[in-house]
């Protein structure tokens, strides 16, 4: 250890964690191929991943059953004051929190290896990228933040003596004792896992999970939760968005940033396929995207992650080719299902169902089956630098100059495919009242609607009413170089619970749309829910879509309109006090415009 580590926090941190998790041995990783197939090898052995023999350096693992999401129950902002955790965050004060925490850490990685992760969020040596480690005991998350972020020895360089970086401590919570032989995936009960952040001094405590962004850490934990406070901080933007790069056949190139919640499509518009003649786009992040105010002053974004972690099922050539073609090797796959030739399948990969699996419990699988043989949140986590589509500024330090902002969610009825904000302060209000179908990326019911601002109710690591002003606040030092905001509804059904739009590719339609908005080329009409197009203004060039479907598509309903009133007050008044003024005021605006 004293070889790599010349850093004094680390070192001492370090230290402190050993003392109090009491692990067999302690490795320094350093992000090497070497590293990453060393651990593979093991985990081969050991039962946790099996070798896909069709896809070239793949693995698939399958999780414990009770471990297969985010649980947003179990995970904490602990701030001083429990009003600046705010209404949308769980919250035990940092005293008591670390005390029972500290009591599950003691001794938690008896029997195993205590692996310290040094990692970059966004390009090594960036000005813009923070620099992590996490300490974990599961040899899974170290293969996965391989992928994620950049784990390297650099990071250790960079930081010198005295730099500074984020403490990520993770634990599965499963001593293993002298002589037992472990189970495939160590975990512990749900009722002991913590995820906790400490906004006030950057700390992040994982506890208990193997899964996902609950021991990823430097996914949701820092590059949302620790890194939302920083921006507010900082006057700079951490959010749950895709960025993309679309360009139109003149060679205009915009630059789009998303905000949908969990299990939505972000990463399937990130690397759409246009349907329209000309046009192009190209991924520059699929999740999360960090911006700031450039030297111009328009909003610059860059992706600081540097793999996806994207939804399994669903997910086919016809959805999402380019997500297929980047996980065709180098891919790790988690509780998706095997096939008799050592490949991995999922629901809605192919139209022909296979006629036997091993289903992402182990056990076998055949059509007639009621369970699906898939896990609905399994996941993929490849190198974004695989994906056919990756924009060749991806990686540019000084981001991309975004143009546009959209917000949505999964409605079923309501909400029309698309509209357009009427302002900044509308645009704050249509994602401060964001409002989705609940998926199967958090543990819980599916298909609830709940309010997700900007899709980062389980993101956001402070007091949502200031998140709200956040926004407000930076619309402001934007002006008149501030991105469009836009709402959009992708999933819509008629009367017979069939979807009106037809989705993926022809989703470009509706961004030529605002591009063409954009550059003042294309009309809309006032609702009063914002700007709608006209049948001419959307480019429906080729579409089989009936007259009466895309009315049904594009309908605003007032009474339907009327009957969101009372939940977007309630909603509001969970802020109290620390509800901006202004959109109140939107709120009272949207009342009068529906009479
Ligand atoms: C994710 C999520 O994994 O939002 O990106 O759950
Ligand atoms: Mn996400």
């Amino acid at each position: 250890m004293d070889i790599m580590v010349k850093n004094e926090k680390l070192k001492t941190w370090i230290k402190e964690v050993a003392d109090m998790c009491r692990p067999d041995a302690i490795h320094i990783c350093d992000g090497s191929k070497k590293e990453y197939d060393g651990m593979m090898a093991m985990l081969i052995a050991s039962g946790s991943a099996i070798a896909l023999s069709k896809r070239p350096n793949s693995y698939l693992f399958r999780s414990d059953p009770s471990d297969v999401a985010r649980v947003e129950d179990r995970t904490y902002i602990s701030t001083t004051s429990k009003d600046e955790a705010g209404p949308t965050n769980n919250w035990i004060d940092p005293a008591s929190l670390k005390a029972t925490m500290k009591n599950l850490y003691n001794g938690c990685m008896k029997g195993r290896t205590m692996y310290v992760i040094p990692f970059s969020m966004g390009p090594i040596g960036s000005p813009i990228a923070k620099i992590g480690v996490e300490i974990s005991d599961s040899p899974y998350v170290v293969v996965n933040m391989h992928i994620m972020t950049r784990v390297s020895s650099k990071v250790l360089e960079l930081l010198g003596a005295d730099g500074d970086f984020i403490p990520c401590l993770h634990s599965i919570g499963a001593p293993l004792e002298k002589g037992r032989k472990d189970v495939q995936w160590p975990c512990a009960p749900i009722e002991s896992k913590y995820i906790s952040h400490f906004p006030e001094e950057n700390l992040i405590w994982s506890y208990g999970s193997g899964y996902g962004g609950n021991a990823l850490l430097g996914k949701k934990c820092l590059a949302l939760r620790i890194a939302s406070a920083m921006a507010r901080r900082e006057s700079w933007m951490a959010e749950h968005m895709l960025i993309l790069r679309l360009t139109n056949p003149e060679g205009r190139q915009y630059h789009i940033a998303a905000a949908f919640p969990s299990a939505c499509g972000k990463t399937n518009l990130a690397m759409m396929k246009p349907s329209l003649e000309g046009w192009k786009c190209e991924c520059i992040g699929d999740d999360i995207a960090w911006m700031k105010i450039g030297p111009d002053g328009r909003l610059y974004a860059i992706n600081p992650e540097n793999g996806f972690f994207g939804v399994g099922p669903g997910t086919s050539y016809s959805t999402n080719a380019m997500a297929m073609d980047t996980i065709k090797e180098n891919t790790i796959f988690t509780n998706c299902a095997l096939t008799d030739d050592g490949d991995i399948w999922w629901e809605g990969m192919t139209d022909d169902l296979p006629s036997h699996l091993i289903d992402w419990k182990g056990r076998d699988w055949t059509p007639s089956e009621k369970a699906e043989a898939a896990h609905p949140n399994a996941r993929f986590t490849a190198a974004a630098a695989q994906c056919p589509v990756i924009c060749k500024d991806w990686e540019n330090p000084a981001g991309v100059p975004i143009d546009i902002f959209i917000f949505g969610g999964r409605r079923g009825s309501v909400v029309p495919l698309v509209y357009e904000s009427l302002s900044w302060e509308h645009g704050v209000f249509l994602g401060a009242t964001a409002a989705s179908e609940t998926t199967s990326a958090n543990i819980g019911a599916v298909g609830n609607l709940r309010r997700d601002p900007f899709a980062m109710k389980p993101f956001c690591g402070y007091n949502m009413g200031d998140y709200f002003g956040h926004w407000l606040a930076m619309g402001e030092k934007l002006g008149g170089k501030a991105p469009r905001i836009f709402y959009v509804n992708w999933f819509r059904k008629n009367q017979d619970g069939k979807f009106l739009w037809p989705g993926f590719s022809e989703n470009s339609r509706v961004l030529k749309w605002m591009c063409e908005r954009v550059d003042g080329r294309a009309g809309a009409d006032e609702s009063p829910i914002g700007l709608l197009p006209k049948r001419g203004d959307l480019d429906l060039s080729g579409l089989d879509i009936a007259r009466d479907d895309f009315e049904e598509l594009m309908k605003v309903d007032s009474a339907e309109w009327h009957a969101e009133i009372p939940d977007i007050e309630a909603h509001f008044s969970l802020f109290g006090g620390r509800l901006p003024d202004s959109l109140k005021d939107q709120l009272t605006a949207l009342k009068k415009r529906l009479g």
